[in-house]
């Protein structure tokens, strides 16, 4: 059953190689919410233009993340998917919050220093506004709930400073225009279970991402069950054999990545796993993680690709998702712009 004043918003990047960490950290949780609440599911296009991208395959990216979203079980007619540059209320939300954060808010973001890298004057205007834009996807809908993996948990503190001084310095408007004195609600992060951050395969201490340059560093939801065991196979570890408890994880990243990778998987938790293969060889656990991962990703990576053949089926779902998506950001957009003073003309 859903509860009718909670609502869950996230969205992931069209920028290529969508990975394990991506689904377990996000597509995996989109489904499981499905059942308590009403979701919006964002391809988020306009996020992944603050860095370049080439226009033929960013088209082929937006299709291929919708098609994740089904392949992997979110329902696209109970619930909203949809592209972001296709409900314009987002780019328009995110420049009233482009005046309502501070600079001071958006200097301590620790992914724009990242992104930026030691470039940052050839960084776009975009990637440093970017978090300004999240907070406008979440808001434009007044979502209650957003799943985000841990990698994403600043930007959200930021959405919910932002509600707050958006409700705060237009306090007086919000009530004149007859509107509840928290117009903007305080999303809360939903940030669950085991593998919230799954770390590379070449070092657990970096976070398994789509634009790392190494391909063995991560696995890609078109990754073939040969690919997915040579990476697992090849994945780096330690020489000791597995901890016995979840304390002694702490010192052991790519162990630590590892259970937390089968535990997920396995819908369990890390001192389960440990209970079942605690003190043995890496080789072993290896290969059973090898089997679970390729039985349960087998299923979504040939629908995925039955999807991505069939380009017609996921278009109309991401038009009637835009469509129905609109009809709720377009009327917070008309209360904004009361409770800002544009005049709306006769
Ligand atoms: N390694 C991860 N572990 C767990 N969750 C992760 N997410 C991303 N990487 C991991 C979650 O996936 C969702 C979508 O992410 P995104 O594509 O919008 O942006 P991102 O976090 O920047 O993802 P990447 O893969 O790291 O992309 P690049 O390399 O382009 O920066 C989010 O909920 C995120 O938490």
């Amino acid at each position: 059953m859903t509860n009718a004043h909670a609502r869950v918003f996230s969205g992931v990047q069209p920028t290529g190689n969508l990975h394990l960490g991506n689904y377990l950290g996000a597509i995996k949780r989109f489904v499981e919410l499905q059942e308590r609440f009403d979701c919006l599911y964002c391809v988020v296009d306009l996020h992944a233009i603050t860095v370049w991208q080439d226009p033929a395959e960013l088209k082929r990216s937006i299709r291929e993340v919708a098609a994740a979203f089904l392949a992997a079980g979110v329902d696209g007619e109970k619930h909203i998917v949809f592209n972001q540059s296709q409900v314009s209320a987002h780019a328009e939300l995110a420049w009233i919050f482009n005046c309502v954060a501070r600079l001071g808010w958006l200097n301590r973001m620790t992914q724009f220093k990242e992104k930026a890298g030691k470039d940052r004057e050839n960084a776009s205007v975009g990637l440093y506004a970017y978090p300004n834009l999240m907070a406008a996807d979440i808001l434009a809908y007044r979502a209650t709930h957003v799943p985000v993996g841990e990698d994403q948990k600043q930007h959200l503190e930021l959405a919910r400073d932002i509600a707050q001084k958006f409700n705060n310095d237009f306090s007086k408007s919000i009530a004149e225009n007859g509107l509840p004195e928290k117009f903007f609600p305080q999303p809360e992060p939903l940030i669950a279970g085991p593998a919230t951050r799954v770390m590379s395969f070449r070092d657990g201490t970096k976070k398994m991402s789509k634009s790392d340059p190494s391909d063995a560093s991560r696995i890609n939801l078109t990754d073939d069950a040969d690919k997915i065991a040579a990476k697992i196979r090849k994945a780096k570890t330690d020489p000791l054999p597995l901890p016995e408890t979840v304390e002694d994880l702490k010192t052991r990243p790519e162990a630590d990545n590892l259970v937390g990778i089968y535990a997920a998987l396995a819908d369990t938790d890390a001192a389960a796993v440990l209970a079942e293969y605690g003190g043995a060889q890496f080789s072993g656990f290896k290969q059973a993680l090898v089997d679970l991962t390729v039985a349960k990703l087998s299923p979504i990576t040939a629908e995925m690709s039955r999807l991505v053949a069939d380009p017609g089926h996921i278009d109309r779902v991401l038009v009637s998702g835009a469509e129905r998506a609109s009809v709720i950001a377009s009327e917070t957009m008309r209360n904004v712009k009361d409770i800002v003073g544009f005049v709306r003309g006769a």
